[in-house]
């Protein structure tokens, strides 16, 4: 039986081989989810982003149990774009999501950038995927969130959930602006510390001037997720967000918007492939900037030869 019939009748194992090949580009990456992606659309993603810190894979750990309790099975994907490894991610995340490891109805995975950045947002969602394949009904993409490839992991989100901690000085202001346009709730943790409604009041006032915003006015919550006070209340408000997005038609307009970028994300990466593997592995491309360099030709030149003979 192939790895991709045994992930759809459960098989962990399966799921885990499933995500490895994704991960590190695997060739049968593409045969895996050109198999898989018939069973998805199923699952509704959660997406946790916030700076380091704040308490996110403990926030992620008490939401995926108040799932649970619920009935419901949960995966969660912990991306860490900062971590080149992993291994490392896993074992932090563990620690935080102790309980959790042992439940068969949460599968847990941590993906890191492996030297380079490009291509995790895609590898996310294919995870997304083969988990919503595998049938989990949540799945949390967990991420640090402190620039545009973070934000680019969120996207593959149907609510997105910002966490902001009090105390956090100046750098609240850079890290407000960059993700107020992607929260869809705002997640205030740490509430037992000092600050948390003076960052209540900031978040509430930034949403004023926000002129783009919609009839949703995204809720902000204290919580303190190390005492898992104020989950069911979030939980809540993430029933709150989906039930608005999906009656205004919101969510099928999301995820048509994702399934075009997808498309072009895909088209994108298999087209750099082939420049890399025509023009550059192939030493033409120093040949060309000797020419160029010597002024026997340009690149706008070259650019329209290569195109043609691509394009044949
Ligand atoms: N005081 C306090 N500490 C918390 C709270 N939630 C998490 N922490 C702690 O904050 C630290 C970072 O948590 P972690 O979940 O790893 O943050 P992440 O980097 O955002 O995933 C850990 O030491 C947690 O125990 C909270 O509500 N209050
Ligand atoms: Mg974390």
């Amino acid at each position: 039986m192939d790895i991709v019939e045994e992930l759809l009748q459960g098989n962990r194992l399966a799921l885990s081989k499933a995500i490895t090949a994704i991960e590190n580009e695997y060739d049968e990456a593409t045969e895996i989810m050109t198999k898989l992606y018939p069973h998805t659309g199923n699952a509704y993603v959660l997406g946790i982003t916030g700076p380091p810190g704040a308490g996110k894979s403990t926030l992620t750990d008490k939401i995926a149990k108040e799932y649970r309790n619920q009935g419901k099975t949960v995966g969660i994907i912990a991306v860490d774009p900062t971590s080149p490894f992993t291994g490392g991610a896993i074992l932090g995340d563990r620690i935080r999501m102790n309980g959790l490891t042992m439940d068969e109805g949460v599968f847990i995975r941590s993906m890191g950038t492996r030297g380079s950045l490009g291509g995790l947002s895609h590898k996310t969602a294919d995870a997304v995927k083969a988990m919503d394949a595998f049938g989990k009904d949540i799945i949390i993409v967990e991420t640090v969130g402190v620039g545009q490839s973070e934000v680019d992991i969120v996207k593959a989100a149907d609510t997105t959930m910002v966490v902001l901690i009090p105390g956090m000085g100046d750098d609240i202001q850079a890290i407000k602006a960059g993700i107020l346009e992607i929260g869809d709730l705002f997640t205030i943790n740490k509430s037992d510390l000092p600050g948390a409604d003076k960052l209540v009041r900031e978040i509430n006032m930034m949403l004023d001037l926000d002129s783009f915003m919609t009839d949703w006015r995204p809720p902000i919550q204290k919580v303190v997720a190390n005492q898992g006070e104020g989950i069911p209340e979030l939980l809540g408000n993430v029933q709150k967000h989906r039930d608005y997005i999906t009656e205004k038609g919101i969510l099928a307009e999301r995820r048509t918007k994702r399934a075009k970028d997808e498309m072009l994300d895909i088209l994108n990466s298999n087209l750099s492939r082939y420049i890399k593997s025509k023009i550059v592995d192939t030493g033409r491309l120093d040949n060309y900037v000797e020419q160029f360099q010597q002024h026997q030709t340009d690149p706008y030149t070259v650019v329209g030869d290569v195109m043609r003979e691509m394009l044949k």
